[in-house]
């Protein structure tokens, strides 16, 4: 059994942390760091390169005592283990959720119904190895005999954001004669503008499709798959077409030879499957030795979160923070700012990873949910965003938690860019957490010379509430392994949080009805309208769009 016993939220844990939040809500930060010389270091954890700041949040020692009870409550150690030994966890799909076995360094076997899944891992991993080396090197090439330069990975969601975010993230260790590019969009112009800046003879498509069956994925490499062969022939699609799926008929079905297949498993779900040869496009980028550095510092993060206690477990303290805010601070919002432009694609990636994850309102004991679950997650690159929504961030009428992402040497250190770019990220902490009084905000304005009308004009403009909590995680830099940790850590963080809202954080039913809608409208938009299908305002915008299209 995985689930709760009973609800969360009637635990006298959950009831001992909202009687102490009540009264945590009025508590200044500020305050309370003037008060504790050590609260810096009472609250941050470190591993390795990397250091977890979390006392700029709204929290005692005690605010954390009753959250580590409210893990325990939930059963998170045994949790863990059940997820570490191969349990089937995803209880609606009836799956075990090994994405940590496809870092599992140290190799000890893993079981799965009785069967070790670590030889298929390390076979798969030997197969990325070889074709990875292969393709970079030139020995693998195209049908015409020409190196393999323009690399173009076919998924979405899973099967995309990962393998892209990371590709992003390592840019520097990319080999620089080649070129890397995804192709998620239904959208023709996803792959139109990509094709138009390839050419047939040094092209290859990595189609990603855990089912192969999405029809996204399908469209876009059958669009593909004819630009090559109008091209070069039939037989081309062979040497400029592999696959990364675990339905080997389907991919057959489509025309790809089962050699040219990298196979993974149900047990790796498609947000947390860069990992696997979903990260082909990652190892031929910034080669398999990168490749199993970012595994290696995935297996850091999971050997912490599996070995440490609560009290100093990164993941687990980043999990409870977020459900202090969400569940008994009322927050629904959480704003994820690396400052590093490498990493701008790291808050769409977490998006996902958090938001299909936690986004689910029914419980393991099969009973619709009534307290909070997932916050909404956005955010984007520092320092881009501090010139668009943190406004809201500093002065809306509630306030977002915020995870600084801090890499302390920058890739391009240029002229005086990256102390620019900290001292940034270290003044938005400060100053979200300290804010600005009005009367120093009217103090301020004096000092400018202004008159008394003009200050109590703008005075409540110009003051800042503060008070609002935030984590900062430095590393060294944004290598492969710091990647492999950060992402880990997220990974955890979001488990966590799925164990204590008791739900299943590895399915994603909410993404079907849409779908199932999209293929009934699609006749209706090629042909006879069906108003008896629809609502008023349904039936207006297909018939609108159809005499649009005409
Ligand atoms: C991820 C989701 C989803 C999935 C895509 C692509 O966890 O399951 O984003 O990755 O729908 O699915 P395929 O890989 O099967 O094409």
């Amino acid at each position: 059994m995985f689930g709760l016993s009973g609800d969360i939220n009637k635990s006298r844990a959950w009831h001992k942390l909202a009687k102490y939040a009540r009264k945590m809500q009025k508590v200044n930060m500020a305050e309370m760091f003037a008060k504790d010389k050590n609260r810096a270091s009472r609250f941050a954890i470190s591993l390795d390169n990397m250091y977890l700041d979390y006392s700029k949040n709204i929290i005692d020692s005690k605010a954390m005592l009753y959250l580590l009870a409210l893990a325990d409550k939930a059963g998170l150690k045994e949790k863990i283990m059940q997820m570490f030994e191969g349990d089937k966890i995803n209880l609606t799909e009836n799956r075990a959720v090994l994405h940590i076995a496809l870092r599992n360094r140290d190799n000890h076997p893993i079981y799965v119904d009785g069967t070790d899944v670590m030889p298929e891992v390390n076979r798969v991993l030997a197969k990325i190895k070889d074709f990875s080396e292969r393709v970079r090197l030139g020995t693998f090439t195209g049908h015409t005999g020409k190196k393999l330069t323009n690399i173009v990975n076919i998924g979405i969601g899973g099967s995309d954001l990962g393998p892209k975010m990371a590709v992003e993230a390592l840019k520097r260790y990319h080999r620089k004669d080649m070129n890397f590019y995804f192709i998620s969009n239904i959208d023709g112009t996803a792959c139109a503008e990509v094709l138009d800046k390839l050419d047939p003879e040094t092209t290859l498509f990595i189609v990603c499709s855990k089912t192969f069956t999405t029809i996204e994925t399908l469209t876009n490499a059958k669009t593909c798959r004819k630009w090559l062969i109008d091209a070069l022939g039939e037989p081309a699609v062979a040497k400029h077409f592999v696959a990364v799926s675990t339905n080997a008929a389907e991919v057959e079905k489509f025309g790809i030879n089962v050699e040219n297949m990298f196979e993974f498993w149900d047990f790796v779900g498609g947000r947390y499957s860069m990992w696997s040869a979903i990260g082909l496009i990652i190892a031929i980028a910034v080669g398999y030795d990168n490749f199993e550095k970012m595994l290696d510092g995935a297996y850091a993060m999971d050997m912490h979160f599996k070995n440490t206690e609560f009290a100093s477990n990164m993941p687990v303290i980043l999990a409870l923070l977020s459900i202090w805010y969400v569940d008994f601070f009322g927050i629904r919002n959480q704003v994820i700012v690396p400052y590093d432009q490498y990493l701008n694609l790291l808050p769409a990636y977490l998006q996902q990873l958090v938001m299909e994850s936690n986004g689910k309102s029914v419980d393991l004991n099969n009973n619709f949910i009534s307290y909070a679950t997932s916050p909404v997650i956005f955010g984007g690159a520092g320092t881009d965003v501090q010139h668009s929504f943190f406004q809201l961030l500093h002065q809306g009428t509630s306030f977002v938690p915020c995870d600084f992402i801090v890499p302390a040497i920058s890739h391009n250190e240029i002229g005086n860019h990256h102390e620019i770019l900290l001292a940034n990220i270290l003044a938005q902490s400060e100053a979200l957490m300290k804010g600005k009084t009005t009367a120093e905000a009217a103090e301020e304005l004096k000092a400018k010379g202004m008159s008394a009308s003009k200050i109590t004009s703008l005075k409540k403009f110009k003051t800042f509430k503060g008070n609002r909590p935030s984590n900062t995680i430095v590393f060294k830099k944004i290598d492969a392994y710091a990647l492999g940790e950060l992402i880990a850590l997220y990974e955890h963080k979001t488990f966590v949080e799925g164990v204590i809202w008791n739900i299943n954080s590895f399915d994603q039913m909410g993404v079907e009805l849409g779908k199932q809608l999209a293929l009934k409208i699609m006749p209706e938009l090629q042909g006879e309208a069906n108003p008896a299908a629809h609502d008023s305002s349904t039936n207006a915008l297909i018939s609108l769009i159809k005499s649009l299209r005409k």
